[in-house]
């Protein structure tokens, strides 16, 4: 029996995601309950998080350095952008076949680029880059490091020349002679998608003691809900004491298994009644951290970190005054190897 074109295109994707079914920008290899309207409005939440709440700053946009000679554990564990990990990871998830042994291809580094539907994914990556310049917010900066931008790769051309490029010729996409036209303010509905701000009344002082993050011993393995209380720099800050620094949480020293699925979530000062935060709607959900697996690597453990911006989402919860946050790391998918080596929280100067 030979396969039909329809066969052949998605054969090494998800078959329960091609047709009318919304794609979830928080996907964690488990299928939410939700309607395609409630869905909807999760994935504008996450790409506003993606863009505007965690990644209020160079490096936690663009991820951590790495450099020249960095081992891929001992690397001083760059963090991970906000885009990567969060909504470009989970569309990687949401289309690879999970029937095959690697959820193949898109699931996969090694074959995410076999399946057409990279191509799509990346180049709306690369506009979501050009999105978060353009935004006009302060600290929305390109990295300026010499090592990034003489950094260089080389490809063939059309003419199948061998080229060099560099990362400084790929900073100004209208250099390179294409753009991405956008038809109306109305393409960006996910600006006004800042999860909503918390009724004071739906908030619940949270049972049972919960331990300072000086009490853990670290690396503290995610096989099991962690939730511990981090000491802030400062409470109530004003406007412009907002404005000149970020209040980010540092998740670092992340070790995990880089031939399997990863994801874990974040809570901060989750103070509604347990069960309730399911969506990316919901204020106190800072953000997920995942990645797909490379298959050549199985049983290498990778070492990373991730940032998570505290500013928006502590207003948002009504926690601002409090000196302690309560971060609430919940494992998903992959993490019973998964350890994680400090937690803080620190003020990130915006650069002008
Ligand atoms: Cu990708």
């Amino acid at each position: 029996m030979s396969l039909s074109e329809f066969e052949i295109k998605n054969k090494n994707r998800d078959a329960n995601h091609i047709e009318q079914k919304l794609v979830d920008l928080d996907y964690d290899g488990k299928e939410k309950d939700v309607t395609n309207q409630i869905q909807r409005v999760c994935n504008l939440s996450t790409v506003y998080r993606d863009l505007v709440r965690n990644g209020g700053d160079t490096i936690s946009f663009f991820g951590g350095e790495y450099r020249a000679g960095n081992s891929p554990v001992d690397n001083g564990d760059p963090s991970v952008g906000s885009v990567e990990a969060g909504s470009h990871t989970a569309v990687h998830r949401w289309i690879g076949d999970p029937t095959q042994p690697n959820n193949e291809d898109m699931g996969n580094f090694y074959s995410a680029g076999y399946d057409p539907v990279f191509y799509v994914h990346h180049s709306n990556v690369d506009r979501m880059w050009k999105l978060w310049k353009e935004l006009g917010i302060k600290g929305h900066k390109e990295p300026t490091d010499p090592d990034w931008l003489n950094a260089s790769y080389v490809f063939y051309d059309e003419n199948e020349e061998l080229v060099r490029v560099y990362n400084k010729d790929c900073v100004n996409i209208r250099k390179l002679n294409y753009d991405f036209i956008e038809n109306s303010r109305e393409v960006f509905p996910w600006r006004k998608s800042r999860p909503a701000r918390r009724s004071k009344n739906s908030q619940v002082e949270p049972t049972g003691p919960v331990e300072t993050v000086d009490k853990i011993k670290f690396p503290v393995r995610l096989n099991k809900i962690l939730k511990v209380k981090v000491k802030r720099p400062a409470v109530n800050r004003s406007e412009a004491e907002k404005a000149k620094a970020n209040e980010v949480l540092f998740i670092k020293k992340i070790r995990y298994d880089s031939g399997k699925f990863v994801k874990f979530d974040v809570f901060v000062n989750d103070k509604v009644k347990p069960g309730e935060i399911t969506t990316p709607c919901d204020p106190e959900y800072a953000g997920g951290f995942a990645q797909i697996p490379h298959n050549d690597m199985r049983n290498m453990f990778m070492g990373s970190s991730a940032r998570f911006g505290l500013s928006e989402l502590l207003e948002d919860t009504n926690t601002e005054g409090e000196e302690y946050a309560t971060v609430t790391l919940v494992p998903r998918t992959g993490c019973d190897d998964l350890t994680v080596g400090e937690i803080k929280i620190q003020l990130v100067p915006i650069v002008a």
